[in-house]
């Protein structure tokens, strides 16, 4: 297997964390996309990811799969022994639940802050990105106040329970985790009253996948 993004980034980190949870690290070859040089905007990577984001897995047969839910759905599969989506129809519509969640209320409105209130990856991207750049959006700006409520949701959820799906680790976990990891890049900082969320990001900060992703 490939897999096209580049190191340390909070998206292709989700999965660079799933191959390690998984023990799939030594399975994968990475090929490294140059964001900032907006080489994934460009004709022969839009042909493998028309979106223009990374990560994306190849297979060996050739089939490209992107997007982290996707590309974490297909590898907690491959042993047949999924732990990080779930075994039973409730724990899967669970997971599922707070997976979109932590996209829509968290990781993407910090994408949206980052890429159209502040300079993102710089003018080469901006090109592609926003063409009409002259500095920060109304709507970015708005979306930095989204992904302060939702840290605030997360933080209430993790009130309640260990992990964001329940009592056990699972991909939402990962996603929330990559959200406070790009909120910090943009500069949103987690409300200091969050404390659950606070504790709960030091426990995952100490997960060995997270520690040592693939
Ligand atoms: N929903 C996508 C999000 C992927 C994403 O936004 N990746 C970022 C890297 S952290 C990216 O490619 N950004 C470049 C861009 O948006 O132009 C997924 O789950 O894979």
């Amino acid at each position: 297997m490939r897999v096209f993004d580049i190191p340390g980034f909070p998206n292709p980190l989700r999965v660079r964390i799933v191959l390690a949870e998984k023990n799939l690290s030594s399975q994968v070859e990475f090929v490294k996309v140059d964001l900032p040089a907006a080489e994934h905007k460009q004709p022969a990577f839009l042909s493998i990811n028309p979106t223009g984001t990374v990560p994306v897995l190849q297979l060996d047969d050739g089939t490209y799969i992107a997007e982290c839910t996707a590309i974490t759905e297909y590898l907690d599969n491959l042993d047949a022994n999924p732990v990080l989506t779930g075994r039973t129809p409730k724990q899967k519509a669970i997971i599922h639940m707070m997976q979109k969640r932590a996209e829509s209320e968290l990781i993407d409105p910090v994408g949206i802050y980052f890429h159209h209130a502040t300079p993102g990856l710089g003018s080469a991207l901006q090109a592609y990105k926003r063409p009409d750049w002259e500095g920060r959006t109304a709507w970015g700006e708005r979306e930095r106040g989204r992904a302060i409520a939702g840290m605030r949701y997360f933080d209430g959820v993790l009130s309640q329970q260990p992990y964001v799906a329940g009592d056990a680790f699972s991909m939402p976990d990962i996603t929330v985790w990559a959200g406070l990891l790009f909120a910090g890049f943009a500069n949103i900082t987690i409300p200091e009253e969050c404390e659950a969320l606070k504790a709960w990001r030091s426990r995952i900060d100490e997960r060995p996948s997270v520690k040592n992703p693939a």
